[in-house]
């Protein structure tokens, strides 16, 4: 075996007299930079104000990318946009370790320099949080700093450790003995396998220590008080129970989870506090025992997104249950000009909606329990704004830290970025069953599916079988006006390829319209259309 082959470069052992590979040089680099990365997480997660530089540049990278790049994004990996931003990250930050590595074995202050660098990026992008500190960002930055650049200088070191120190001269062979190029060989395996380990022990501390254990343990052991207006039980017949048709409640696991914040907030529910503020005679603050010691109401609410498309899965219904918004404001006292509710999360996302809905629509709440659970951490908790009628970016706030009156002029997060200011829910029916582009046996089955038109209510849902006329459903119990109804047609299908349309009617006698608009800026319309194959 020649010992140009350690390496696994393809280039004469001359060129390289110390026996060290690009590759080994690269991959040194990338160890580097995944030591970096992991020991910088749990000093984050120790320090109160420390972020971990790799959500920090995420949260940057979210908060700055355009309006449209967002939205194609989201629709075109729904809620796996986080795990592909966060390997994103980590891909250019590999990458940028590799070229580290590879200067470092020529000029290692410069390997070293671009170590510090990519964490002043990571320190940079931690100030952008609310939340985060200067002095903690910067110790953050310079362990990890240290730590990668300690392990690069390590490994590089271990390969050229056994490098004769007399050149050989020229023509002479071989530069390294076949024996010692071994035992360089095994150091540097075992000093690279140290170092992974390390990177891999860092990022699970950080994520222990990131306290979402903790937090959960917390929730686990609150206890929701008895509303004084509990929501009725629901009547039977409200839940058809066919298989494969959403339930009337979604679980909290099933349920779907929007948001901009790359790690969830772990709130304390014992430091947090909600603020009332802004154009109010009263301002004041709540804390979270103040807030569960408050009169609370209990509603069946649907919760959509404005990002759901026709036929989606962006929307669900709970029962919540909450502290009633219009005791708050009553509570603080509206000043003129007080037109906008601003929702303010503890991670910096904002929503905002017309004070009069907060007023008008009973059911609006500041919620703390989601279908008869402590809010769930992806939820929102301690607390978040539950208000029918409004899709969620600019109602629904999570990890809510203070209420804030406003004139109609300030904007909510999604604002600038091309969503419409007002957005109120669209009227909207889906097919369950069957499934879209399902083959399905031939025999009795029923057509079935959710039809939703939150503060409206729903008063009749039709379906179109292969363009024929439209055929009234048999609508389920009603929960509440703010509540999804199922919906159902028995079907007795001849073999073929057939093509199901739903429409919903409102409350109000509007019928759902066949017009498709896309989901930007406010909201998806038109008719859930699919296709199915009898066999
Ligand atoms: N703090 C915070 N709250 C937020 C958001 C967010 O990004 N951050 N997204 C909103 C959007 S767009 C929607 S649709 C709902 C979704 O609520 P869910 O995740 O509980 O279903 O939360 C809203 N509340
Ligand atoms: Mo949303």
């Amino acid at each position: 075996m020649s010992p140009s082959g350690i390496g696994g470069g393809a280039s004469s052992a001359d060129e390289r007299p110390a026996g060290l590979g690009r590759r080994r040089e690269a991959l040194a680099g990338v160890l580097a930079v995944a030591v970096m990365i992991g020991v910088s997480q749990p000093v984050a997660a120790l320090l109160a104000a420390g972020r971990s530089p790799v959500i920090a540049i995420g949260d940057v990278v979210i908060d700055t990318v355009p309006g449209w790049l967002e939205r194609a994004v989201i629709s075109w990996l729904g809620t796996a946009d986080k795990p592909f931003l966060i390997g994103m990250i980590l891909l250019v930050s590999a990458l940028l370790g590799a070229a580290l590595g590879v200067l470092a074995a020529r000029r290692f202050a410069a390997g070293a320099v671009g170590l510090v660098g990519m964490m002043t990026v990571g320190a940079a992008a931690s100030l952008s949080d609310p939340g985060a500190g200067l002095v903690a960002s910067l110790f953050v930055a310079l362990a990890g700093a240290f730590a990668g650049i300690a392990t690069l200088w390590m490994l590089l070191r271990a390969s050229v450790r056994s490098a004769p120190a007399v050149p050989t001269p020229p023509g002479a062979g071989a530069p390294v003995a076949i024996g010692s190029a071994a035992v360089d060989r095994r150091r540097f395996v075992q000093l690279a396998g140290v170092a992974a380990v390390v990177a891999f022990v860092g990022a699970a501390a950080g994520r222990m220590l990131a306290g979402s254990e903790r937090i959960e343990k917390l929730r686990q052991a609150i206890r929701l008080p008895r509303p004084v207006r509990p929501a009725p039980p629901p009547p039977p017949g409200a839940d058809l129970e066919i298989r494969g048709l959403a339930p009337l409640f979604v679980p909290n696991d099933d349920f779907y989870r929007i948001d901009t914040a790359l790690r969830i907030p772990q709130v304390e529910p014992d430091g947090w506090s909600l603020q009332v503020k802004g154009l109010v005679e009263r301002p004041f603050s709540v804390t979270y025992d103040e807030l569960m010691a408050m009169p609370q109401i209990e509603a069946d609410i649907t919760l959509a997104c404005v990002s759901n498309e026709v036929g989606g899965g962006l929307v669900g219904n709970a029962r919540w249950q909450g502290v009633p918004l219009y005791r708050l404001l009553e509570r603080a006292g509206l000043k003129k000009g007080a037109t906008q509710l601003i929702g303010r999360s503890v991670d910096g996302f904002t929503a905002g909606f017309p004070t009069l809905t907060a007023l008008d629509v009973k059911e609006s709440m500041v919620a703390v329990g989601m279908n008869g659970e402590p809010l769930p951490a992806r939820h929102g908790f301690p607390a978040r704004l539950v208000i029918p009628g409004l899709y969620g970016y600019v109602s629904a706030t999570k990890w809510l830290s203070a209420i804030e009156l406003t004139g109609w002029d300030v904007d909510g997060y999604w604002i600038p970025r091309g969503w419409a200011k007002k957005g109120p829910i669209k009227t909207q029916s889906r097919i369950d069953v069957p499934a879209a582009g399902s083959t399905i046996p031939a025999g009795r089955r029923p057509i079935a599916g959710v039809a939703w038109a939150p503060t409206r209510g729903i008063e009749r849902v039709e379906v179109r079988i292969d363009g024929g006329r439209w055929l009234e459903a048999t609508l389920a119990e009603a929960l509440d006006v703010d509540a999804w109804r199922q919906w159902f047609l028995p079907w007795e299908p001849t073999p073929g390829r057939h093509v199901i349309a739903v429409r919903a009617t409102d409350g109000r006698g509007e019928v759902q319209t066949d017009e498709r608009t896309p989901v930007a800026p406010d909201g998806a319309a038109g008719r859930h259309t699919i296709e199915v194959v009898v066999v």
